[in-house]
């Protein structure tokens, strides 16, 4: 039996994390003091993207996370996650990365949809590539809400997949233009190098997209034409720090895209 918190208890854990985003400090996990179901998590989730949007924020997007051997490696979860995008976590391709109104940001390289159809129930990679109006190159911006970011399954749920920020290519591909399994991106800097293909993610990027779909439509959402979707880190996710440029470079594609992290 799955334990279900109350609707106050979901409130107060939901307000806990966002007080954590708008004061920039760590929390201790949730799970630390209760169990915490997949299913309560997702609920914490949708109530803390109600703050943000009764705060004026925009729903925009979603998020697959955990869908690279890399990333379930780094941070010890073996699941992938879904999580929410708003439009305050935009950041325009070769503006800095404020680091002051975060707490210990990481970034990854991502493959990034936008959708031109809504996408809804038990669809498959061919179906996500029909609905795609184009494929793009991207940086997620990740900062976990936990201390040490260190979290369990269920702890990283509830904190919307500790999404902070992305960068999207202004430059777009039709979906036949690209291969995006072989598609590579070398992520460099602040001492570390790393290379990987699309194939990393699940072994096809629509395939993570799918995934989240099929997320999505166990409560009966869909995921809305024109939504921003990131399917998730191809390589580890590297800390940010001031002064210290990350760099993405997606050769197939013939673009880098840059983290400038600044206080
Ligand atoms: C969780 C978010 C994972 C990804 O792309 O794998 C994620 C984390 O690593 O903090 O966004
Ligand atoms: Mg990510």
């Amino acid at each position: 039996m799955t334990a279900r918190l109350t609707d106050d208890e979901v409130a107060k854990w939901a307000g806990y994390l966002y007080g954590a985003v708008t004061g920039r400090h760590e929390v201790e996990a949730i799970t630390k003091s209760t169990y915490l179901s997949v299913e309560d998590a997702y609920r914490i989730q949708a109530a803390g993207i109600d703050l943000r949007v009764a705060n004026g924020e925009t729903i925009v997007g979603a998020k697959a996370g955990l869908t690279s051997k890399a990333k379930q490696e780094q941070m010890g979860v073996n699941e992938p996650i879904f999580g929410v995008l708003t439009d305050a976590m935009a950041i325009v391709e070769n503006d800095s990365v404020p680091l002051g109104t975060r707490i210990h940001p990481r970034s990854e390289p991502e493959l990034v949809f936008k959708t031109a159809r809504d996408l809804e129930g038990d669809v498959g990679p061919g179906d996500v590539l029909a609905a795609t109006a184009s494929i793009h190159a991207g940086i997620e911006i990740i900062d976990s809400r936990f201390e040490k970011f260190s979290f369990t399954l269920t702890d990283v749920i509830a904190d919307n997949t500790s999404a902070s920020g992305y960068i999207v290519s202004e430059q777009g591909f039709a979906p036949d233009e690209v291969d995006l399994s072989s598609t590579r991106c070398r992520f460099t800097g602040n001492g570390q190098d790393h290379s990987a293909t699309g194939a990393a993610l699940l072994g096809d990027p629509a395939l993570c997209v799918a995934l989240l779909v099929q997320h999505l439509s166990h409560p009966g959402a869909a995921l809305p034409a024109g939504s921003v979707v990131l399917a998730g880190g191809m390589t580890d996710a590297v800390p940010l720090s001031a002064g210290v440029r990350i760099s993405a470079t997606y050769a197939d594609l013939g673009l880098e895209l840059i983290v400038d992290p600044k206080e």
